[in-house]
């Protein structure tokens, strides 16, 4: 099919693709069949796409980034593709000739869910972002069998069920037996002279294949198309059938079996480290097979490795993949015989680092005994980057061993991978405006003394195609009749949409487009879980990952202090709010577990008691993805960030909501200080201690108990928690915020609590006059530009790549 087919095209081609693949006439085939049979006319199209515009690279001799990252999560592809290449109407149009419905497709594909939260979807937003922009894009991550587990809640208590995207994903991967590369692990290290060179050999070693599948991601009407190539992993000794002719079947397996357990999991732990071996083999295996093929392709176009950093960049999201720095110089040692200077000076200049996290417990650090003898070549290697780095700090700070230690890769047992990351790269940021300046002034202190030019910041962004133009289509209906469609690819154009704020008109069809939005997400959960909300009710909103810093526990704590007072006082006069909360736990992580048990039980005590039910609603949202988020950001009026400051580093969701028009209540933490700047002060809501004064306390002696002593209302509600709700006792939370084992209430909740409470009250005092609202939502939507991915990836691709975009001409 061409890139402009017409529906009629369309027909003739997706028919073909059902007869070829199931055997079907549009008559017969059922919608599963039919979404496959869409989706590959779209593969094929995006395949053919890449192909030219990749050739078009390598005849150009662009620079090219390759984006390592753990996870990419995705979402769902079908419905962006399309939009994406301007095709969604003539899709729809095709399919109801056939009689399907288009957003009926959409809702048969699964989620990919290859990544726990922020920074796997900002991997995606960024590839989106960068075909969008016609910049030369790689993204590398792992094809992992099942991604984010699927939350099943079960009185109150999260399950775990594992989350089998494949049948239904698959359709988007492209298997390329042609670029298989092997990765090497374990076994031991010899090292022989040959021609006055020393040849580094292996013994023993576990060999394990990286296969690619390659996904094609469509850019916003743009000649590129970014590519994402996910590695599976496989046994490089085939089955040996004669072990099992004689009926050794378990042996026979062994080999095969050991091996793709490592493409088999995503880790579901976000902002928590799980020094696990295979986590470590995952790592390993995802940064081998991607450098090897990045020097491939180098080589294949250039045919020599002086100038790779002319023409690459590889970019580590996050220390997850700083293996890229010890392998790449294992690459030009070991197979092209540079000198160590050499090829330091190459690596440093090719590789950039982004920090994603401060929290001491999400570092990454491995033991050295393990990882020496899991990766013998890559400690060596390690090992002499380190020796050469404590020699030039020691010039720099001369006798400061502490500082020196402090700095180092390896001390005392671990390895650092944060330390190996920033001394491996010629550029670090952080992802929002304070956390880069945290970053400088604490963890990476030292470091910002020695290379003060490798720091700087690039606050995150979002794919705003995705989230405004696709996801909330009247909206983006009312800003193309009003703005222009300019704001599509000049997303900074929104800021033109101030010009409507004392527009009656305009700030009716956006107060409807927001109910009507409210209406759709409410209907969908009543299709999908039977629970019906009210739409007048005000929809007040916290979705992110359940952490202890990100304080849904604060959110809660203030929810129980309505639901007290309303039980005193039926008959109170509040606005009916709607508490909407979508989170995962960490399997592992108790707290976090606990806290989702608190929300489910207040909601089932809230939902027994018909008077209060009708002002005070509490909904936990079970197994929150990104398509639950692109329906209900739309309907959201509220957004919770309320992290304590200084712990989130940036925050994306914040952004979603903003571009989507809810009001933000939060702290001066990561974004949120620079949406307070765009939005002004008066169209957000700013709330607690900033990171200053959280530093302070915590110097000083943080003591919650004197909160409590001190507020009334919170001494009430914290006691309500012994009894608990619907017969369950959270007597332990209680303890939790007051007692504790070690500091007490170490996110500082009740800290925070009195302002948060006053200042949500003075927010829904605030709704009550809905055009006022509804103008401060105006403005939120306009100052939201700044925050799309497309101003990101550019600093990125403009400050740190030194890349440039490529157009066909
Ligand atoms: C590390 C080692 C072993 C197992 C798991 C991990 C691991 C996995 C995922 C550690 C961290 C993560 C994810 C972190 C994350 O999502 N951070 C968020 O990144 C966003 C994008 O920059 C920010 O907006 C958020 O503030 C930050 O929390």
């Amino acid at each position: 099919m061409n890139y402009n087919p017409s529906a009629g095209e369309i027909k003739t081609a997706v028919a073909e693709r059902l007869s070829r693949l199931f055997g079907e006439t549009p008559a017969e085939a059922t919608r599963e069949q039919m979404y496959r049979a869409v989706a590959k006319t779209v593969t094929e199209m995006l395949n053919d796409k890449r192909a030219g515009y990749k050739e078009a690279v390598a005849k150009g001799k662009a620079k090219q980034v390759y984006y390592i990252c753990m996870e990419y999560l995705l979402g769902r592809s079908l419905k962006t593709n399309l939009e994406n290449l301007g095709l969604a109407d003539k899709y729809k149009e095709a399919l109801e000739q056939m009689g399907f419905s288009l957003d009926e497709l959409y809702e048969c594909e699964p989620d990919a869910g290859l990544g726990n939260g922020g920074l796997g979807r900002l991997a995606a937003c960024f590839t989106d972002s960068l075909a969008s922009l016609d910049y030369p894009a790689f993204g590398f991550s792992i094809c992992y069998e099942y991604g984010l587990f699927r939350q099943k809640i079960v009185d109150g208590l999260q399950i775990e069920l594992p989350d089998n995207w494949l049948p239904g994903g698959d359709v988007w991967l492209q298997p390329r037996p042609d670029r298989v590369f092997t990765v090497r692990m374990g076994g031991r290290v010899t090292e022989t002279w040959k021609d006055g060179r020393c040849v580094i050999g292996y013994e023993d070693t576990e060999d394990v294949e990286a296969f690619p599948y390659d996904m094609m991601i469509s850019g916003g009407a743009s000649d590129s198309v970014a590519r994402l190539r996910l590695w599976k992993a496989r046994a490089t000794r085939s089955f040996d059938m004669s072990l099992f002719s004689q009926g050794q079947y378990a042996k026979a397996m062994e080999d095969s079996g050991s091996a793709e357990i490592i493409s088999k999991v995503l880790y579901p732990s976000d902002n928590h480290l799980e020094g696990k071996l295979l986590r470590l083999t995952q790592q390993y295996f995802l940064t081998s097979a991607s450098v090897q093929n990045i020097i491939r392709d180098h080589m294949a176009v250039y045919h020599r490795i002086d100038n790779l950093s002319d023409k690459v960049a590889i970019h580590i999201n996050d220390t997850h993949p700083s293996l890229v720095i010890p392998e790449l110089m294992r690459i030009l040692i070991d197979d092209y015989f540079l000198s160590w200077e050499q090829a330091w000076d190459i690596t440093v200049k090719t590789v950039s680092y982004t920090n994603h996290t401060v929290l001491p417990e999400a570092l990454e650090k491995w033991n050295e005994d393990i990882f020496r003898f899991r990766l013998p070549r890559i400690y060596m290697i390690i090992h002499e980057i380190n020796e050469r780095f404590c020699r030039d700090a020691w010039e720099k700070f001369p006798g400061d061993w502490n500082r020196i230690g402090g700095m180092s890769i390896i001390s005392y047992g671990q390895m650092h991978m944060a330390n190996l990351a920033v001394i491996g790269s010629h550029s670090i940021n952080g992802v929002s405006a304070l956390h880069s300046q945290i970053l400088k002034d604490t963890v990476f202190k030292d470091f910002y003394r020695m290379y003060p030019e490798r720091f700087t910041n690039v606050t995150n962004g979002i794919a705003h195609r995705r989230w405004l133009c696709y996801s909330d289509k009247k909206l983006a209906k009312l800003l193309d009749g009003t703005i222009g469609p300019a704001y599509r690819h000049e997303p900074e154009k929104l800021a033109d949409f101030k010009a409507y704020s004392e527009d009656a008109g305009v700030i009716d069809a956006l107060r409807r487009i927001k109910h009507e939005n409210k209406q759709s997400f409410a209907a969908l959960l009543e299709k999908k879980t039977g629970v019906v909300i009210d739409t007048h009710s005000v929809f007040d909103v916290q979705i992110k990952r359940l952490h202890e810093y990100k304080r849904q526990l604060l959110n809660v704590l203030d929810i129980i202090g309505i639901y007290l007072d309303l039980k005193n006082n039926p008959s109170l006069d509040i606005y009916p709010r709607t508490y909407l909360f979508g989170a995962k736990a960490a399997p592992g992580y108790a707290f976090a577990k606990r806290t989702i048990q608190l929300i489910c039980m207040l909601q089932k005590e809230i939902e027994a008691d018909p008077r209060i039910r009708e002002k005070l609603r509490v909904v936990f949202l079970e197994n929150y993805c990104v398509s639950m988020a692109e329906a209900l950001v739309p309907a959201a009026e509220i957004s919770e960030q309320i992290s304590l400051a200084g712990k989130e580093a940036s925050g994306t969701g914040c952004m979603k909501l903003m571009m989507n028009g809810a009001l933000t209540i939060g702290t001066l933490d990561g974004a949120n200080v620079e949406m307070r700047d765009a939005v002004g002060r008066d169209n957000i809501y700013i709330f607690g201690m900033n990171a200053g004064e959280v530093e302070q306390l915590w110097r000083e002696g943080y003591n919650s108990a004197l909160y409590y002593a001190r507020n009334d209302r919170l001494k009430r509600i914290v006691d309500c928690l012994d009894h608990g709700f619907a017969g369950e006792s959270f007597a332990d939370v209680a303890a939790y915020l007051l007692s504790g084992q070690g500091v007490a209430d170490p996110f500082m909740c009740l800290a925070d609590f009195d302002s948060y409470s006053r200042v949500r009250e003075a927010m829904y005092r605030d709704y009550l006059d809905r055009d006022k609202w509804t103008v401060k939502s105006l403005m939120n939507i306009a100052g939201s530009g700044f925050f799309a991915a497309d101003r990101a990836v550019t600093e990125y691709a403009e400050r740190i790549w030194g890349l440039e975009k490529f157009k066909l001409n």
